[in-house]
């Protein structure tokens, strides 16, 4: 892996808008990712592995429940602080932002929300210092962006739940110790389980051959009449809302993330074109080229201020889940582009590992897919301003 020059473009001095604070957490990260995700992340992308040793630094840049409280373990920072980190190891790469995401957002977050007080002692202090690493089950494999049709099932057994079911598409599922697990009890109401490694008839297959977030393991949950303990249940929640209201804040999360992406494609097109020499000069002296990086930082400065905007209103307490929606789109969809322009920029070596383009590119191709699709997220927004249900 080449030297990581990374600098983050700011046109509109955004910085201007942040705190102390703010500043000092993005930094952290950013040097962190610098330091630790650059120089590893070809590689752990080509063999398809996930860099393990990572968690425990993770952990200390305060990655793992940035906004939960401190007498959890949490950071107990605010949502932009939360919000920059996610840019920063999405900078690095999706996979490692997604690690982070999952466990602060889908795993800490609905046991901090939802969960009664023996479970949150019990498990977010571990989860905060990567002691533990969660997962979270909601999607099927006949349920994906309609997870309120979920077979997956709880039976009282008086003593304990008998779960039975399967989820897909489960990231950190093959190493987690626990997963936060998404079933229909008798009643057909969602409830929430902590389901421990290690539980009789509980296994995490790994899912191979992707082409995209290699650096990130991805997994199933299988549950074969797996004993549940009733103190395992989250009390304080049921129903589709409980897993839809952990996707807001790991959107919310992604929404800042895919930014990280989008400026580092930009980032690396912007140097490339002024080193390299086409007809006897740069290309970025080609109006073609202007064009790609112009439309590129115009794109990046707008995501910026939405997305800020979106977390002074999540602080708070007023950001909507449909602006949440909007955002994680506009977002994601704007890095994607962006991807794909740099990488036409690089030419021939837009493609190898020598430059992380490429790498973003494909990562995105997941995260446009996952916490909702592009014409979910376009569905919920049309839902929003017509009051019109287009998903019945
Ligand atoms: P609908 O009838 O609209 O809603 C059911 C109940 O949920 C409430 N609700 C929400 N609550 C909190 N936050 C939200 N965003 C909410 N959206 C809806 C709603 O008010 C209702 O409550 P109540 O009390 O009336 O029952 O549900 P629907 O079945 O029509 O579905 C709506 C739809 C399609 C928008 C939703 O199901 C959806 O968002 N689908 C996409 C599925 C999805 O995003 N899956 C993500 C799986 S996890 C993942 O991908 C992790 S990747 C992590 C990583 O690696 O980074
Ligand atoms: P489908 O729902 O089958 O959708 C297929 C296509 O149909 C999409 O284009 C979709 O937009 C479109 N479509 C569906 N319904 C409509 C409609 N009403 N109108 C118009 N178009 C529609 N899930 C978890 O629970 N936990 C995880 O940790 C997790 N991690 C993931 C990691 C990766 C790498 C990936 C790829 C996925 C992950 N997911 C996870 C699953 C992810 O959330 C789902 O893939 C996503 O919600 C879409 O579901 P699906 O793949 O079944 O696609």
């Amino acid at each position: 892996m080449s030297t990581d020059l990374f600098q983050a473009p700011d046109y509109f001095q955004l910085d201007d808008l942040l705190t102390e604070e703010h500043k000092l957490v993005r930094d952290a990260a950013r040097d962190w990712v610098k330091r630790e995700v650059s120089p590893i992340i070809e590689e752990s992308c080509q063999k398809a592995e996930f860099a393990s040793h990572l968690i425990s630094g993770l952990a200390e840049i305060g990655a793992f429940g940035p906004y939960i409280p401190v007498e959890y373990g949490g950071a107990g920072l605010d949502q932009i602080s939360y919000g920059l980190i996610m840019q920063e190891l999405e900078r690095g790469d999706s996979g490692i932002r997604s690690t982070a995401s999952v466990q602060s957002s889908l795993v800490m977050y609905p046991i901090y929300k939802y969960g009664n007080e023996e479970q949150r002692q019990k498990y977010l202090p571990k989860l905060a210092s990567g002691e533990m690493v969660g997962c979270f089950g909601l999607t099927e494999p006949d349920f994906g962006s309609n997870p309120g049709g979920m077979v997956t099932n709880i039976k009282d057994m008086g003593d304990h739940y008998l779960l039975n079911g399967a989820k897909l598409w489960i990231s950190n599922s093959p190493f987690a110790d626990i997963a936060i697990v998404w079933a229909k009890n008798e009643d057909g109401r969602i409830k929430g389980l902590i389901v421990e490694r290690g539980m009789e008839g509980f296994s995490t297959p790994e899912t191979h051959n992707k082409w995209s977030l290699r650096a990130s393991a991805t997994g199933e949950l299988v549950f074969d009449n797996v004993k549940v303990p009733k103190e395992n249940l989250l009390p304080n929640k049921d129903g589709l809302g409980a897993p839809l209201g952990c996707l807001d804040s790991a959107r919310y999360g992604i929404a800042w993330g895919t930014i990280g992406a989008a400026m580092d494609c930009y980032d690396t097109a912007l140097r490339y074109s002024k080193q390299r020499i086409q007809f006897g000069k740069p290309i970025a002296g080609f109006q073609l080229q202007q064009k790609k990086l112009a439309e590129m930082i115009t794109e990046i400065t707008k995501a910026q201020f939405i997305t800020w905007r979106l977390g002074v209103l999540r602080n708070e307490g007023r950001a909507t889940s449909a602006q949440i929606s909007m955002c994680k789109r506009n977002n994601v969809d704007m890095a994607l582009k962006i991807a794909r322009d740099a990488r036409q920029m690089l030419g021939g070596m837009g493609i190898t590992g020598e430059y992380p383009i490429m790498r973003h590119m494909m990562n995105l191709e997941s995260v446009v897919t996952y916490e909702g699709t592009h014409d979910i997220h376009l569905l919920i927004t049309g839902l929003d301003i017509t009051g019109e249900n287009a998903f019945v």
